[in-house]
């Protein structure tokens, strides 16, 4: 055999829940092959192209569309640096000592056993570090429960394997599952391609549909076991239990389709009870509204005949 070299070229792909992203994928090479040199300088050409050309590839959480969605990213991009320079200190301080004060070079351990100075100030430095994370977390966790006055409120219940929405005070309530093309697609041996489906296995036939720049407050629940309504664009990851309200809030200030999913195992068909709002400007959402009144209506009058 001749030899071979290994090579990682990068791979667009696009999976279901994360959406197009890039992979390193290994390759091999044989090195008495002509083309080698030429395959190699492709792949390191679209290792440099591909961050470009997916720049929606992403391994952090989303900003999000609500304003606390966004100080919830901040904070947490405040935490990730903080612990980020307290690492790098730690580990760089380790290492240093490691490294200069080794027995080879003839170190002599030191012969203290306590130091008062060193306990206060490795005591106090990173008390002050947790306060200067505790403040803003805890007034933005304040606000993020405040859910009074909102303009509207949706009691959002979870099904084996669905979800129900209903508008309080709006004659307004329906179910809202997985469409059809990805329920047929994901069946074993279905025979169709799953990349062929539009927003396979996050899409549903009923979106729950709010205004942009509305306060919307979700009053969650349960009619079976337990579920979690999960939308990371909106920040929300809030669990639906049965005999229990849970409360929440949002304003979306980005009119749009936000997805999510069920983010608590709740049986066999978890992976296949997604979230999808969309948000309308308010004269659309107005219109939605009393077009969903009037089927409802319909739905009414018929079923009572
Ligand atoms: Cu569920």
């Amino acid at each position: 055999m001749s030899p071979r070299a290994i090579i990682f070229i990068a791979v667009p792909v696009d999976d279901w829940l994360h959406g197009p992203k890039t992979e390193l994928r290994p390759t091999f090479l044989p090195l008495d092959d002509n083309l080698m040199l030429r395959k190699l300088a492709y792949g390191v050409l679209a290792f440099l192209a591909a961050p470009a050309a997916h720049a929606d590839w992403t391994v952090n959480m989303p900003r999000g569309v609500t304003e606390l969605s966004q100080e919830t990213y901040d904070i947490h991009m405040m935490v990730f640096w903080w612990c980020v320079w307290i690492a790098a200190f730690v580990f760089g301080a380790m290492i240093y000592a490691l490294v200069k004060h080794r027995k080879s070079k003839g170190a002599e351990p030191a012969q203290f056993s306590h130091s008062m100075t060193a306990e206060v100030v490795w005591t106090v430095i990173p008390c002050i570090i947790l306060l200067i994370m505790a403040v803003p977390s805890a007034e933005l966790l304040i606000t993020l429960d405040d859910s009074r006055d909102p303009d509207l409120t949706v009691v959002a219940t979870g099904y084996q394997w669905r979800w129900h929405y209903r508008y309080q005070g709006e004659d307004v309530a329906f179910y809202s599952s997985m469409t059809r093309p990805s329920a047929a697609a994901r069946r074993l041996d279905s025979g169709i391609d799953p990349s062929t489906v539009d927003n396979y296995l996050r899409d549903v036939d009923n979106p729950m549909v709010v205004p942009r720049g509305a306060k919307v407050r979700l009053l969650l629940t349960s009619n079976d076991v337990l579920h979690a309504w999960w939308v990371p664009e909106l920040a929300i990851k809030k669990d639906a239990i049965p005999g229990f309200v849970n409360e929440t809030w949002f304003r979306a200030e980005v009119a749009g389709t936000y997805r999510g999913q069920c983010a608590e195992l709740c049986g066999m068909d978890h992976g296949y009870m997604p979230i999808v709002v969309e948000v309308l400007e308010p004269e659309e959402y107005d219109a939605w509204l009393e077009n969903e009144k009037a089927r409802n209506r319909v739905t009414a009058v018929s079923g009572a005949q």
